[in-house]
């Protein structure tokens, strides 16, 4: 009924998830083609975003059994696990059986910034090394103790749950989430996910498709809300992103919704006219709450380095985000870049991304990503 509501409502076109109130089955990998599973995206990614970018399917979670055996630790170190083995071996074939001299810190600090972690941390690392041990034994493990507890330091003040206290019923009902990064980034899935976890909560949620670009992405969306149960409003390719968004916050605040999560195309290529696009929806959304959107969270794939650098950089510029969430950092060696990230904008980080399933969308907490990132095992220290 209520999905019938909404497509008189908005004039969307008829969708799966309409078809029946009954729970929703998992949706089968012929609704959507499926393509390869990510690895190393191109070098470019400021320019990643094509517009011939395939859509993404929805992954199946594996049976839960098997989810119950892997906790959030050692999901996250295994999603790690390429970027610590970069750095872990990196200090083993510097550091065996060497001195702290300067020619070991220079090595040091180029893998670290290989790593992509960054010049600055980079320096911070070597030098705090260097205060204690210079010109005297050192192991391995000592430096990778260092070197965690540096990316801790770093990104400790950054970690900052996606916390939304629904129950005092807040002023600004509903929460408003922008979700924004270039195409392939994750942010259609990172709504998925976040929007199960919500569910979770006991929370109401509603998805806007705001991607009104490309059909499959809405598509995409569409899925993730008959697996999630959360509701969904979309329009046809092509129609006005932020009509879409005014016209979900205009729902959500008289269904007493708890949360929004408004989705949005990445055409960074096209930056004049996603920052028009942008700039509308908020400016539509605070006409109906000038406090909103309440968050702007900018996804970013880790697998892209450095480059990932330049898209917080024109993201900030376009649309104030207000935190991170960092994804695929399973599939890449270059998970230091999120300490670049931190030196460099100081952004709160809400969730990273360690695989595809919906828990491996995990809160960010510094002090266990330094520690599996610089491949130190926790039972040891
Ligand atoms: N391995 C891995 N894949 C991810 C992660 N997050 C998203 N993906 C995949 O990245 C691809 C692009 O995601 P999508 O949400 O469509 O990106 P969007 O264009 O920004 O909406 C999909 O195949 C996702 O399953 C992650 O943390 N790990
Ligand atoms: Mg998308």
């Amino acid at each position: 009924m209520a999905n019938k509501f909404f497509s008189d409502l908005f004039g969307k076109k008829p969708s799966p998830e309409e078809k029946s109130d009954a729970p929703t089955p998992e949706p089968s990998s012929k609704d959507i083609p499926f393509s390869s599973p990510v690895d190393e995206a191109p070098a470019d990614g400021a320019t990643q975003d094509t517009e011939s970018h395939s859509i993404q399917p929805v992954p199946k979670d594996p049976p839960a059994s098997k989810k119950l055996k892997q906790s959030w630790l050692s999901r996250l170190t295994a999603g790690l696990s390429k970027s610590s083995e970069k750095l872990s071996s990196g200090v083993t074939a510097i550091f065996t059986k060497r001195k702290l001299d300067h020619e070991t810190l220079e090595e040091l600090q180029d893998l670290l910034i290989t790593a992509d972690l960054g010049v600055d941390a980079a320096m911070r690392i070597t030098n705090a090394l260097a205060k204690d041990k210079f010109d005297k034994e050192i192991t391995d493990e000592e430096v990778r103790v260092a070197l965690a507890a540096e990316v801790s330091s770093t990104l400790a003040p950054l970690e900052k749950p996606l916390l939304i206290e629904c129950t005092e019923k807040p002023a600004h009902l509903p929460h408003v989430i922008l979700m924004i990064g270039v195409n392939g980034a994750g942010k259609t899935t990172t709504i998925g996910k976040l929007a199960q976890k919500f569910k979770d909560e006991g929370k109401s949620v509603l998805l806007a498709a705001g991607d009104t670009f490309r059909a499959a992405a809405i598509e995409q969306l569409a899925v993730w809300g008959e697996r999630t149960g959360a509701q969904l409003i979309s329009r046809e390719v092509g129609s006005d992103a932020a009509s879409l968004a005014f016209d979900a916050f205009t729902h959500a605040q008289a269904a007493g919704t708890d949360i929004l999560i408004i989705d949005t195309a990445g055409r960074l290529q096209n930056k004049s006219a996603l920052m028009d696009e942008l700039a509308k929806i908020v400016r539509v959304l605070k006409k109906l709450d000038e406090t909103a959107p309440h968050d702007v969270v900018l996804v970013l794939d880790a697998t892209v380095g450095q480059n990932a650098i330049s898209q917080a950089q024109a993201f900030s510029d376009i649309a104030g985000v207000t935190g991170l969430v960092m994804t695929k950092l399973d599939g890449t060696a270059r998970g230091g870049v999120l300490v670049a990230l931190a030196d460099k904008f100081a952004l709160p980080i809400h969730f990273i991304g360690v695989g595809e399933s919906v828990d491996d969308l995990q809160p960010f907490h510094a002090d266990s990503f330094a520690r599996a990132l610089a491949g130190i095992d926790e039972h040891r220290v």
